[in-house]
């Protein structure tokens, strides 16, 4: 079972185990730690991992007003339905190779992308890239196209689902090697350091990914040099047909930067409002050149892992139960009833956003294929 909303609640501690007497580590020299942002608690002693959580659980939603809460809700739904439409396309032919939904997880993309700043912050995820492109605001026709394998495609059809990228938005991808985005995010954020061009990176990778090796010496590198990224772990509870709790000893993953000192950040990825709060938090804390921070999502993938898993590992009745109790697009629709948004209004965003996702269906429908000879473009043929 998955566990987007812990039982324990962040600020509150598990019993202490006992602990090893430890010789005090010498103070440091405070002129060392650069200033935190105003909205941080400042946590006692010169150990700030704690810092980033204590804040997030002084207040844990942004207060958003209802046109910008309906931005979001707009967003999610536009995955939503294009996701949708994805897997139809996919049964009937018309994509091929494999092809990874996001459904169920559309509030980590959408709250954490809209506290950033496109152009100028860079994003890098696996292969389940086509909300996080989305909610980038790059248009749903060129990725459908680039589903269906065309010549109009964000990379002109030769990528397909997993390799999508685009630089003029800073999105680079779109990896189908699992945690290889982890260790180029930290070159991405060695680059917005080094330029000096005041960018964050976001990584995003799953809890899979979150037991490989290069992922800590990724941490340990950007914890070092201090470098401006966000790694985000999106905790949807399964990696491929493996539960979390099958393949992870420590299934808290934001404490997983506690050895290189990078401060973890436990937040509901079914809620985009608490996504959005803890990202305001975390680039405050990044931006002002603090080094990195790790952000646990907890989320739920409400489809198989890719278009051809039967999903025999989990039962129906927890899918039901997440999609019925914990869905963010409904959480944020009855929201927005509450402060007064009209359901006939939100009945008519539903329409328009279905408007523009067959309108992207028709024209990766209908563009032609490459010609045969990109065969021969964007390959790399060198001797080493
Ligand atoms: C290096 C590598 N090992 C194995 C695979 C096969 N594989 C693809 S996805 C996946 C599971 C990853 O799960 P997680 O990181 O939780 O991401 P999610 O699919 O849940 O988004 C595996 C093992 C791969 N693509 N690359
Ligand atoms: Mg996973």
């Amino acid at each position: 079972m998955a566990k987007p909303a812990k039982s324990r609640t962040a600020t509150e501690k598990a019993p202490a185990a006992p602990r090893k007497p430890r010789a005090k580590a010498p103070p440091k020299a405070p002129a060392q730690e650069p200033a935190l942002p105003d909205n941080i608690v400042e946590p006692e002693g010169d150990f700030r991992l704690h810092s980033l959580q204590e804040s997030h659980g002084k207040d844990r939603r942004a207060s958003l007003g209802k046109d910008e809460l309906l931005k979001l809700y707009e967003q999610m739904l536009l995955i939503r339905r294009f996701e949708e439409k994805a897997g139809q396309l996919y049964g009937l032919g018309l994509i091929g190779g494999f092809c990874h939904l996001y459904i169920g997880q559309e509030a980590v993309a959408v709250g954490l992308q809209s506290a950033l700043e496109v152009g100028k912050d860079s994003v890098i995820t696996g292969y389940r890239d086509h909300g996080h492109m989305l909610a980038y605001g790059i248009d749903p026709k060129v990725i459908m196209a680039e589903l269906t394998g065309r010549e109009s495609g964000i990379s002109r059809g030769k990528g397909g689902s997993m390799h999508m990228f685009s630089v003029e938005h800073k999105f680079y991808g779109g990896h189908g090697i699992v945690g290889a985005q982890v260790p180029l995010g930290a070159g991405l954020a060695f680059a917005h350091k080094y330029r000096e061009d005041g960018g964050v990176c976001v990584a995003y990778f799953g809890d899979g990914a979150a037991n490989q090796g290069q992922v800590y010496e990724s941490f340990n590198m950007a914890s070092l040099w201090k470098l401006p990224i966000i790694f985000v772990i999106e905790n949807n509870g399964y990696a491929m047909g493996t539960a979390v709790r099958r393949g992870s000893a420590e299934t808290d993953f934001y404490r997983r930067g506690t050895a290189f000192r990078i401060p973890g950040m436990d937040v509901n990825g079914m809620d985009v409002l608490e996504v959005r709060q803890a990202a305001e938090i975390a680039l405050d804390f990044v931006r002002g050149g603090n080094g990195p921070v790790l952000m646990e999502m907890n989320t739920y993938r409400y489809r198989g892992h890719s278009m051809s898993d039967p999903a025999k590992y989990r039962s129906r009745e927890e899918v039901q139960e997440m999609r019925e109790k914990h869905d963010p697009i409904e959480r944020a629709k009855n929201e927005l009833v509450a402060m007064g948004v009209a359901e006939e209004a939100l009945k008519e965003v539903d329409k328009r956003i279905r408007a523009v996702v067959n309108e992207a269906a028709d024209f990766a429908e209908n563009s032609p294929e490459p010609p045969p000879a990109e065969l021969y473009t964007d390959v790399l043929v060198e001797r080493y």
